[in-house]
């Protein structure tokens, strides 16, 4: 069966803000059909400007791994995380085409700002891989654990919002997801107790940048 590791420790530990995220109104309304399509184009053209600063943070990740990583494969999949963010913006361009939602002089809001500037702090060299990886793996799964749940059955997900949930809800983005997480456990499992209390309280912060993400994507401040 599946070996429990410090990860999934966690994510029972903090159940209560990790469904905060993976369940949040706004998701719960793209599955319900309820979604205002306004706060839709919001999230769109805000998560452009988030992702577009999601990959030099990916960028470190992979520099972490290429000088302390013991497993090449670990380069692999941060790699291919890597590649698929260059599709993503490619989706990104597309789909804001498709829905009116001009991407450049995006005006940034301020949870948005707030978890860029997290990000940016996280990509310094004095920042551990083990912290480094249980982040990108964090903010990962919120993605896939979220959009996952508005493509269950029984969930009626407007057509035309179908694709965006495909894209971080389908299961090789779930198996990529696991992958993340194997490593991330990896590495805390050899960690200093310090470099342990860091990645848990960031993911945490994670946890907590995500929900105040999908608040604004939802209409507030
Ligand atoms: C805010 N979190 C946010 N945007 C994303 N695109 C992801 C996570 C997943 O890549």
């Amino acid at each position: 069966g599946e070996k429990s590791g410090i990860i999934e420790m966690w994510a029972k530990k903090h159940s209560l803000l990790f469904t905060g995220a993976t369940r949040h109104p706004f998701i719960l309304s793209i599955r319900d059909g309820s979604v205002d399509l306004s706060s839709f184009k919001r999230w769109l053209g805000q998560d452009y400007v988030f992702v577009r600063e999601f990959v030099p943070f990916v960028a470190s990740v992979l520099i972490k791994a290429s000088k302390e990583s013991d497993d090449s494969n670990d380069m692999e999949v941060i790699l291919g995380g890597l590649a698929s963010l260059n599709d993503e913006i490619a989706w990104f361009k597309s789909e804001a085409s498709k829905w009116d939602v001009p991407l450049s002089n995006t005006v940034v809001h301020k949870a948005n700002q707030n978890y860029c500037r997290f990000l940016e702090n996280l990509m310094s060299p004095d920042v551990d891989y083990a912290v480094a990886i249980t982040t990108f793996w964090a903010i990962e799964t919120v993605y896939q654990e979220s959009f996952a749940h508005c493509l269950e059955d029984g969930s009626k997900t407007p057509p035309e919002l179908q694709d965006t949930c495909q894209r971080w809800g389908n299961d090789d983005f779930g198996e990529y997801c696991r992958s993340l997480q194997e490593i991330a456990n990896r590495y805390l499992e050899k960690a200093s107790s310090d470099v342990l209390t860091e990645a848990e309280v960031t993911f945490l912060r994670v946890l907590e940048h995500e929900i105040e993400f999908w608040n604004m994507s939802r209409g507030g401040v």
